[in-house]
């Protein structure tokens, strides 16, 4: 019996992380408990979207100015007024390791030492938000990386004026989203949830 059930719980987990939600499902009917299937997903909450614009995933993180500022909480308002889903969320002092690989691209661009600076300087908030074309409406929501060029409305545009003070990331592409959120995220930091307003917002 133990054997049995060892079997069916690999292949679970194989499921599991091939996405399977099928198999994932019957076996949670047969009571096998989504912490048993794989810490991440919320105990009760499993998410049903299948459909790959709704599941779109991007980094956002307040930089050292904006926490140190404490835009935290409106910041993270505006995205939750938008109707997008919060997965993944954590304070952190990033690494000059950490930050070297996000800015990779910037590495010769003569202000990146000020931008290292910068962004070690003080704490970080991380997040991880879902929903249906995310990446791009969350670049518009942020604004012009340059806060001289951004719109009133926009984050930098509110809160920023100086481009080595913009007070918020926003990945750029859906590809450069996924590089991101592997970066600063363990997968089991991400949670797969079910808003009470699902169909409203997810099930488009
Ligand atoms: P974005 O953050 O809008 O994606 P980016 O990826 O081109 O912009 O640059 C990353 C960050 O680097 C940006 O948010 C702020 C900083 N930066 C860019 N250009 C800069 C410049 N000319 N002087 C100082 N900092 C700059
Ligand atoms: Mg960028």
């Amino acid at each position: 019996m133990v054997m049995l059930q060892r079997c069916i719980l690999k292949k679970c987990l194989q499921q599991f992380y091939l996405g399977n939600q099928e198999t994932t499902k019957s076996l949670l009917s047969a009571g096998f408990t989504p912490a048993r299937l794989g810490g991440h997903r919320a105990a009760g909450h499993r998410s049903k979207s299948s459909v790959p614009d709704v599941r779109e995933r991007t980094l956002i993180a307040v930089k050292p100015d904006g926490v140190q500022r404490r835009l935290v909480g409106q910041i993270i308002q505006r995205f939750e007024q938008r109707g997008f889903k919060l997965v993944g969320l954590k304070m952190l002092q990033a690494s000059d390791d950490l930050l070297s690989q996000h800015y990779c691209e910037l590495r010769t661009k003569p202000f990146y030492p000020r931008l290292l600076h910068y962004m070690t300087s003080g704490p970080v908030v991380a997040m991880v938000w879902e929903g249906h074309k995310v990446v791009q409406t969350s670049r518009t929501m942020v604004g012009h990386t340059n806060p001289v060029e951004a719109q009133a409305g926009t984050i930098r545009g509110d809160f920023s004026f100086h481009v080595s003070r913009n007070v918020v990331h926003a990945s750029d592409s859906p590809e450069g989203a996924q590089r991101e959120i592997q970066l600063w995220f363990q997968r089991k930091e991400l949670l797969n949830w079910d808003c009470c307003d699902q169909t409203m917002t997810c099930e488009v």
